[in-house]
């Protein structure tokens, strides 16, 4: 009686212990991180440069592995996944942020954000950390803004110079509104759809373009599919680097620190990586496709074009909002 009880208890005891060592080995703490873009972009070198820090920076306690080209689903259903608990992190743009947090739609007017460092003076002050915070309310963490970039129109029909040409265009866009009424306005024929069935809703004529930045269109070989490009530039698309609050909630606070710090720390590394690569992009495209780049003229005759959409979404995004970071960005401009 008594033997059997040793032997039982001897089991339990290494089993416990087995699988604590195999806890140590795995980290104790597991975090799946799951992007939509492929294992070229900027954005999963950084999150490689991220999970790095984090690990070491946690003596192993973390441990991460990132997943991409939407392996674990497309921006929507893994916010949803960061929501229930069941993913640790993924890096959306804020367009497809917006149906969860509203305010996010700020960042979708078009033309809003004159150049990249105004983009980052407005994202890393108070009205960019005001609704980082928001996410919590939605079961997340919003960590850092990293850089998607300005995006650009592809299509596979004609050369676009002028809203003109846009007309009739079906184009796909993320699922937003306020994209799907921009490009309204300009006469086009939007679609929206997740970024997963983009390549192939172009390769079988579903769409005849599609808009993303530079880096995107060549490391996703949409250029394989697409003839003609526009350095329209016509919105700044910022990412987020979200956490879920499940998980962060679990985590002792010296580990939040050294995501949080980490996260900050690959801003940097992620935006003049971006930066560096999306120029470089744009130069190996055009000698794959036909590239119209604008004059200025040319480009605000685009921005004339979709101005109604600001007053058509005031309301719902915010006068007060809109108004804060136009004021952020004539704060920058005058410095
Ligand atoms: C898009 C976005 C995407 C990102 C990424 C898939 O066109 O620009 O590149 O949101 O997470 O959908």
């Amino acid at each position: 009686m008594r033997n059997r009880f040793y032997i039982i208890t001897s089991l339990a005891l290494l089993l416990v212990f087995g699988l604590s060592a195999l806890g140590m080995a795995k980290g104790e703490y597991h975090i799946n991180i799951g992007i939509g873009l492929n294992d070229k972009s900027a954005q999963y070198k950084s999150l490689v440069y991220f999970k790095e820090l984090v690990e070491k920076n946690s003596d192993g306690r973390i441990k991460i592995d990132i997943y991409h080209s939407s392996q674990l689903g497309d921006d929507r259903e893994m916010m949803e996944a960061l929501q229930l608990g069941v993913q640790e992190m993924t890096c959306p743009s804020t367009a497809p942020i917006a149906p969860f947090v509203n305010e996010f739609k700020v960042f979708d007017l078009p033309f809003l954000f004159p150049s990249n460092e105004a983009a980052d003076y407005v994202l890393d002050g108070p009205v960019g950390q005001k609704l980082l915070d928001k996410l919590a309310d939605i079961g997340i963490i919003g960590l850092a803004y990293w850089e998607n970039g300005y995006r650009h129109l592809t299509n596979s029909v004609r050369p676009v110079q002028s809203p003109e040409d846009v007309k009739g265009l079906k184009i796909r866009t993320m699922e937003n509104p306020i994209h799907l009424a921009a490009w309204r306005e300009l006469g086009a024929n939007p679609t929206p759809m997740a970024f997963g069935e983009v390549f192939s809703a172009m390769q079988q004529g579903v769409v005849d373009g599609q808009e993303n930045p530079w880096g995107t269109i060549y490391l996703q070989n949409f250029y394989e599919v697409q003839k003609y490009a526009t350095d329209t530039g016509h919105v700044y698309s910022p990412f987020v680097l979200m956490i879920s609050k499940k998980f962060w909630d679990k985590l002792p606070s010296d580990l939040q620190k050294v995501i949080k710090d980490a996260a900050i720390k690959s801003k940097y590394y992620n935006r003049k990586l971006n930066r560096e690569m999306n120029a470089e992009y744009l130069e190996k495209l055009k000698t794959k496709m036909h590239v119209t780049i604008l004059t200025p003229e040319q480009r605000a005759e685009f921005k004339k074009a979709v101005q109604p959409v600001y007053e058509k979404f005031a309301d719902e995004i915010g006068r007060d909002l809109i108004k804060e970071v136009q004021q952020q960005i004539e704060e920058f401009q005058s410095k």
